[in-house]
């Protein structure tokens, strides 16, 4: 798509919610730097009217900013030339049934551009095409089915002549899949499920690759017991990645339902998968199962960041993911080679790592420490101080990747959890959960339960490491300045240095920070923009008025003080020097 080509290549905007079709949400803007980012200040607010948690970020075309909001998924168009101005305001009229079956709050991800439209994916799971200029609906198609747990929170990929979107409802048994619509109709070009028949899945099983062999026939449904599979789960609420030149597009599947392992025997592939399909047809190059047959709860949909780097003195274009299951893998993004794959919180108990032998049977399989499954000898067991929770060393917050210092920056979460499966039965469109969670800081953190860390993906370690008292929710922001930014559930945006992750500047917001940070130039001057707004699963407790420390899937009481520090509240705040 060449219109969003060159807005993103166009260094004053900010066009893409992953900052690139790398989603490296690094920014070639310098006017702020390590030397005066202590000078910033607040430059302009704006509130969304909206209370529950605010993920994602907008995004700057020209003079236009648009600003989306958690459900109901308002749309702000906001006139940068005339001190922000509403130009036009867009609420989709969606029924709040839609809320209990949404697993981690009424987060969304936030909406994309492309071609003059701004696509909006609704909780609801309604794909809205809106005229960018007066926010008229130029089309709409709904893309899946609340009444059996189908919703929505991720933002959509426009891609060449598509629009890529994803699925969540892993805690409601639905089966994954990502289907491609045409930009310019809304009609569907293709749909990938992630777990079923060869048919279902748009695999090659002779050409389809995992760790370079081919997948062969029937390679998932003969790793499920009977027909599970149909409620298998491997939903696709991530990030998604692209690389125009190899015509690929990459990105992760979910957990597989239900949470109680000894319930549905076997690899359960593919679940926990990294993917790559061809933009065009849909067809799948490659796969890699990172955990298969999980006993935790580690979706795998976490973002796919492209880079084009140096390993053993040879240049290659590679992948690098941080799991929520504690590993920040680096792949060979052409082939699907394994490269690099090692913990990124040394908290991380549950696997001693992955067999990278490749001559081995289990090759790229992580092996797992016995006291912390959560299944022995086909009974769902109980466990206790795993390490990560099910919330993962990572979740949905994306990290960032300067190609100066050619390092990661990762917000992280720093929790273990006691785990207790148990049966349950699969009814349509009510939870298919199967287990009670209590999360809690990890043993060694006094008390600290996250980190923000710097990354080398060429050989998995962490170059540095900051303390949080709260997981970092959200999304950091890599600039040519030298300096990188990122939230925390506090409420603070903070800036540290690229180098050495010095703290140069932080700024407490009106409620806590689970948006992605993002930055565009207007009038000749930089900008900062983040949301605030406490919330998603880390925050649910606060967002959905829980207390029960069991409630929110667990998260309620390993994240209670969060009220000593924060309350609700959408806000987007933009700084400037
Ligand atoms: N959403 C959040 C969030 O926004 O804070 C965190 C999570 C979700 C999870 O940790 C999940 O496991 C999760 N799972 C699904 C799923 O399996 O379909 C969906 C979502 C979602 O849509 O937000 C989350």
């Amino acid at each position: 798509n060449d219109d969003l080509i060159a807005q993103m290549d166009n260094p004053q905007q900010w066009a893409i919610q992953t900052g690139d079709y790398k989603n490296q949400r690094y920014s070639q803007l310098d006017q702020i730097t390590a030397d005066n980012v202590g000078d910033l200040q607040v430059a302009w607010t704006f509130s969304t009217g909206v209370l529950r948690g605010h993920e994602g970020s907008p995004l700057v075309i020209g003079d236009m900013m648009y600003v989306h909001t958690p459900f109901p998924n308002i749309v702000y168009a906001l006139d940068l030339a005339n001190d922000g101005k509403i130009v036009w305001k867009y609420e989709p009229k969606q029924d709040p049934d839609v809320i209990p079956v949404m697993c981690c709050d009424t987060v969304n991800r936030g909406v994309a551009y492309a071609d003059g439209k701004i696509f909006l994916h609704q909780a609801d799971t309604k794909v809205v095409a809106l005229d960018a200029k007066s926010g008229d609906v130029v089309w709409e198609v709904q893309n899946g089915d609340p009444a059996i747990g189908e919703t929505n929170t991720a933002t959509v990929l426009p891609i060449k002549d598509k629009v890529i979107v994803g699925i969540s409802g892993g805690e409601f048994g639905v089966q994954g899949h990502v289907t491609a619509y045409n930009m310019e109709t809304g009609e569907q070009e293709w749909r990938a499920y992630s777990v079923g028949t060869d048919d279902q899945l748009l695999v090659d099983p002779e050409a389809t690759t995992h760790l370079g062999k081919p997948i062969g026939k029937d390679s998932s449904i003969s790793t499920w017991e009977g027909d599970q599979w149909k409620i298998g789960g491997a939903t696709t609420w991530g990030w998604y990645s692209a690389d125009m030149d190899e015509n690929l597009m990459y990105y992760g599947t979910a957990n597989p339902s239900t949470w109680n392992p000894a319930q549905r025997p076997g690899d359960n592939r593919w679940s926990m998968t990294i993917m790559a399909r061809d933009i065009d047809t849909g067809m799948a190059r490659w796969f890699y199962q990172m955990t298969p047959h999980d006993e935790w709860d580690y979706d795998g949909i976490n973002e796919m960041i492209l880079t084009e780097q140096d390993i053993d003195g040879e240049s290659r274009k590679l992948l690098t993911h941080f799991d929520r299951n504690g590993l920040g893998y680096t792949l060979d993004r052409v082939t699907g080679e394994l490269l690099v794959a090692e913990k990124f919180d040394p908290a991380v108990n549950w696997t001693t790592g992955v067999d990278m032998d490749a001559n081995s049977e289990n090759y790229g399989r992580p092996a797992v420490v016995a006291q912390y499954s959560t299944e022995q000898n086909g009974e769902d067991v109980n466990s206790t101080g795993i390490c990560p929770a099910a919330l993962g060393s990572k979740d949905q917050q994306p990290a960032a990747y300067s190609p100066k210092t050619e390092l990661m920056y990762v917000p992280t979460n720093h929790v273990c959890m006691d785990y207790e499966p148990f049966r349950v039965s699969y009814t349509a469109g009510q939870p298919y959960v199967g287990a009670t969670l209590a999360m809690y800081p990890a043993p060694d953190s006094h008390g600290g339960m996250g980190n923000f860390i710097a990354w080398d993906n060429t050989d998995g370690s962490i170059k540095w490491s900051l303390p949080e008292q709260f997981s970092v929710w959200s999304g950091a922001l890599a600039t040519a300045g030298d300096i990188v930014f990122y939230g925390t559930l506090e409420g603070y945006l903070k800036a540290v240095h690229a180098e050495t992750g010095e703290e140069l500047y932080k700024f407490k917001t009106p409620s806590g920070i689970i948006g992605n940070v993002m930055t565009y130039e207007h009038g000749g001057k930089q900008y900062i923009g983040i949301l605030s707004g406490v919330g998603g699963w880390a925050g649910i407790g606060l967002a959905a008025g829980l207390t029960n420390p069991n409630d929110g899937l667990g998260a309620v009481g390993g994240y209670a003080a969060l009220s000593d520090y924060t309350a609700l509240g959408g806000q987007l705040t933009v700084f400037a020097l």
